[in-house]
């Protein structure tokens, strides 16, 4: 009884705080104290000084509140969605005390931030999770600038509106580049249906929210525009292979709002600006199950940090933002307002606000986009012969350091790594920051736990992606981003791990090297040890692979310049590596950050040794 009431309180408490923090997330435009003067910076929680020790007190909780014009139940932090942002500053002490509210176990997971095991947040793992009523204290150093987000790790709660976005602020006190203002933008996928309900139905029916197959009008269209022949034959070879070139996406608009700072597009999220200020835009993508594709109309986008890190400014028109994923543009507005779009990359939503000189104001919405299909490339069904079919790279990589292996140079020494997949590699490994090659992959070597296999996986870090790039603009790609300096670790790796990443569409059945989380063993990694870690992608759905406690430095072909990232999207058919120091004792959680595919297994634990332990034969990742 007490507890209810207590409840109650809190519940009315937290629906002020909203208002509060609503309006505080970007609109205000705040000056805080640690800010240059001239920089309008936006609002959120710089917690508690206390010696030298910064100190926030969050409260995790069931609130209801009023979500895309309706009422509705949320996990929330200190009462919003997004949960607050915090100013975290690099160097700092931090104090994080996280209190449970609700009737269940939660978790804090800080994305993409360099902390202890015990303090990463992933219930089961290095710690026990935060049970009702509990306070659990999370302290660290911070290691890092730039800009992350964090989530919950614990059952569903992240599509229940547990997620919010986290600046840290360089001990500098200086970003390489200048600017007048700032604005954090969060995307998210917000459902009214219990997120339990939609993965039982997946589970049932994997196809159960892609109300968008193809019709016979499409049929129809398609025969008109590639013959009767062609056509009959594409659909001849899909249904061979009992997949839809329409699963794009597990969970669609057909039951999710796409929020940008928790508003949905009619609701019209705002950031002003005055005109021929330079601002800054911290973009975030905190959904469970979508990946967005954002631009500005008539504004180019300066792209100056992914994944929380510097890199070389590059200029483009639209860029796509993987579900965990953050990128820090810098747009330079005039005087009128500017519609912010971000689609659905299956194109069955949009999240859309407003940069406006003026309140009030708004741009025209641009129209979506036709859905994309997944094509003979997304399932690796591209010959040797067909490399034009390929859409070209807007910015390849140019000439700075580091050899570039173009896909189909090293076919020879990577063949033999794909004949024992999963396996691991200590001889012959390539050039660190180069790109893999084009290898052939015909038999499946996952068991059932893996429905196929394509014929050729190669390199696609120079596409733009399904559904971009013929647009008549930019688009960002991954062989775009280089880091803004050399890094002290460029050694090479002396050892590869090859990862499949399968999984059985029918079942609804995610998993690493055919095997689910469950049954899987510990991969483990000698302390300071350097490793290549190949992913290959052997189904049709993109996967965001995210490691805990590391970085990853995706090997694009810049050399010592590869950009350090927390989460890779992993196309279709597609064979990337990443180069891992295994600086971390503890172990790490490496997983899709794919709400549902995590959940169902798709998830594999890192054990990096401690230091001291004496050096074994190197253990393999054997099933
Ligand atoms: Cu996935």
């Amino acid at each position: 009884m007490e507890r209810q009431t207590e409840r109650g309180l809190w519940l009315a408490l937290s629906r002020r705080r909203l208002l509060r923090s609503a309006g505080a997330l970007g609109l205000l435009g705040l000056l805080p104290s640690y800010a240059r003067a001239a920089v309008s910076a936006p609002g959120g929680l710089f917690g508690e000084r206390v010696g030298s020790r910064r100190v926030f007190e969050l409260e995790i909780g069931e609130t209801e509140l009023e979500l895309a014009g309706r009422r509705a139940s949320a996990v929330t932090i200190n009462g919003t969605v997004p949960a607050p942002l915090l100013h975290l500053h690099e160097g700092e002490e931090t104090v994080l005390r996280v209190t449970n509210r609700l009737s269940e176990d939660s978790s804090i997971h800080w994305h993409g931030l360099l902390v202890p095991p015990q303090m990463d947040g992933v219930p089961g793992l290095s710690f026990e999770g935060i049970h009702p009523g509990q306070t659990f204290e999370y302290h660290f150093v911070l290691k890092q600038y730039g800009t992350y987000w964090y989530h919950s790790h614990s059952a569903l709660q992240e599509q229940l509106g547990h997620y919010g976005p986290l600046l840290i602020h360089p001990a500098s006190g200086h970003h390489p580049y200048d600017y007048e203002r700032e604005h954090v933008i969060v995307l998210s996928d917000w459902t009214f249906a219990s997120p339990y309900q939609i993965l039982d139905r997946l589970k049932k029916q994997p196809g159960y929210y892609n109300f968008q197959k193809r019709t016979l009008a499409d049929f129809v269209r398609d025969v008109g525009r590639e013959g009767l022949w062609s056509t009959l034959k594409d659909r001849a070879q899909w249904s061979g292979m009992r997949m839809d070139p329409t699963d794009i996406s597990d969970v669609t608009g057909s039951v999710y709002t796409f929020l940008m700072n928790g508003r949905a597009p009619a609701e019209n999220w705002m950031g002003l600006f005055q005109p021929g200020e330079r601002v800054l835009l911290h973009i975030i993508n905190a959904s469970s199950a979508t990946h967005f594709d954002l631009r500005i109309p008539g504004l180019p986008l300066r792209v100056v940090q992914a994944h929380g890190q510097y890199v070389r400014p590059v200029e483009t028109d639209e860029l796509r933002i993987g579900i965990a994923e953050t990128f820090d543009v810098i747009v330079q507005p005039q005087d009128r307002p500017y519609t912010v779009f971000a689609e659905a990359m299956d194109r069955s939503g949009v999240a859309a606000g407003t940069l406006s000189p003026r309140e009030g104001e708004r741009a025209e919405l641009p129209a979506r986009r036709r859905r994309p299909v997944l094509g003979m490339a997304d399932m690796g069904m591209m010959h040797h012969g067909e490399h034009g079919s390929m859409p070209q790279a807007h910015a390849a990589p140019t000439g700075d350091t580091g050899s570039h292996d173009m896909p189909g140079h090293d076919m020879d020494t990577d063949a033999a790594t794909v004949a024992q997949a999963g396996a691991v590699r200590t001889e012959g490994l390539r050039a660190p920051g180069t790109l893999p090659g084009m290898v052939s992959h015909e038999r499946d070597r996952h068991g059932p736990g893996n429905a196929m296999v394509p014929a050729m996986v190669q390199s696609r870090l120079t596409e733009p992606g399904l559904g971009l790039g013929q647009d008549g603009w930019r688009v960002l790609t991954y062989a775009d981003l280089r880091a803004l300096e050399r890094r002290p670790d460029f050694r090479a790796p002396t050892r590869e791990i090859e990862m499949h990443l399968t999984g059985n569409m029918e079942r609804f059945q995610w998993s690493i090297d055919g095997v689910s989380f469950e049954q899987s063993e510990p991969v483990v990694l000698e302390y300071e040890e350097r490793i290549r870690l190949t992913l290959v992608n052997d189904t049709m759905m993109h996967h965001p692979m995210h490691l805990h406690g590391m970085w990853m430095e995706l090997e694009n072909g810049h050399g010592e310049l590869i950009p350090r990232v927390h989460t890779v999207l992993v196309k279709p058919a597609e064979r990337l590596s990443v180069l891992v120091t295994a600086d971390a004792p503890g172990r790490w959680a490496f997983h899709c950050h794919v709400l549902y595919h995590m959940e169902v297994g798709m998830f594999r634990v890192f054990e990096v040794k401690q230091p001291g332990v004496p050096r074994t034969a190197a253990v393999g990742h054997d099933h």
